[in-house]
């Protein structure tokens, strides 16, 4: 294939153009990023995370994942418009950000080659195969919202992280020194910020918060995207619908990162998981937006 290389935003790029991305941004840029993987998928796929900091002591850091679910193209594509934009101005930056663009790179090799419609990651089962990734977190994980039937959509996998993609990430976790605020997995589609908890209509003490940090998101996605694009804020399992097992909940209950929220990116269901292309760039100026407001947020 191609040796690395920058990317462009005009159309949704495959998984091998993405990771040429992240190396050519680490070999280009080294003084302020690095790639590694945090390990390898169902089919052996590195996980490639970009880490972008520009060595002050003490930073904060963010955590940003993309693509947990494979057809959900915005939320990657919108994931690398944000790399591009700290790389580019990581000269002011005083946060470090530790960024996982595609969590299930079979599911989304999947949606290239075979079934567009794709939502689980890879793993063979004997009726059906995938495990829903974001059914796979270990807090609370086999209650609301998941399946016990590997042919369900929502299918939780066989025990917590027993899915190679939240144990690498769950790992990776565990031996990271950094000083995490914020914790943000992007998806489409709806439009909503989504705090926790999302196992049931119950929520965290602090969720003043994460509301008050949610709104200012809202509002200025609606000024940076360019179509005044209105995003709804609020507790996953009362706004949307309750679902055990999430990346969110794991990160504020286990790990203790205050700030975590489910971003569901553009549309509202015209286009849904099919958003054309030409929406990729004010979609990704609102998942720009959220992450700035967040970044403040975490400094105050
Ligand atoms: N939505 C999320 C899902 O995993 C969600 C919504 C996240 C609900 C976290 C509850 C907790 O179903 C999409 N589009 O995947
Ligand atoms: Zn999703």
């Amino acid at each position: 294939g191609r040796k690395g290389h920058r990317m462009e935003w005009t159309s949704y790029h495959e998984l091998n153009d993405i990771y040429g991305y992240l190396d050519y941004l680490a070999n280009t840029y080294p003084d302020v990023c690095s790639v590694q993987s945090i390990g390898n998928s169902i089919e052996g796929q590195p996980l490639k995370v970009l880490r972008i900091s520009n060595g002050r002591t003490n930073a904060p850091a963010i955590w940003i994942d993309g693509g947990i679910h494979a057809r959900e193209w915005i939320s990657p594509a919108a994931v690398t418009y944000i790399i591009d934009y700290l790389v580019e101005n990581s000269d002011v930056l005083q946060t470090d950000y530790y960024i996982l663009p595609v969590a299930n790179p079979d599911g989304y090799r999947y949606t290239f080659k075979y079934d567009r419609l794709w939502r689980k990651n890879r793993r063979k089962g004997t009726l059906c195969s995938g495990v829903d990734l974001n059914r796979n977190f270990g807090y609370r994980w086999g209650g609301q919202g998941t399946s016990s039937n590997m042919c369900y959509e929502t299918y939780r996998g066989s025990k917590a992280f027993s899915e190679p993609e939240t144990n690498a990430i769950r790992n990776f976790f565990e031996n990271s020194l950094a000083n995490y605020k914020a914790y943000i997995s992007f998806h489409s589609y709806g439009q909503y910020i989504l705090y926790p908890w999302g196992y049931d209509q119950r929520l965290p003490p602090d969720y003043r918060d994460l509301d008050a940090v949610g709104l200012e998101a809202a509002e200025y996605m609606k000024y940076e995207g360019g179509d005044n694009t209105k995003y709804i804020v609020g507790n996953s399992a009362i706004t949307l619908y309750p679902a055990a097992g999430g990346s969110d909940d794991w990160a504020k209950a286990l790990l203790k990162i205050k700030y975590a929220y489910t971003i569901e990116l553009r549309d509202t269901g015209k286009y849904g998981f099919l958003l054309p292309p030409q929406y990729i760039i004010p979609t990704a100026k609102e998942a720009l937006a959220a992450i700035k407001v967040i970044t403040s947020a975490i400094r105050k």
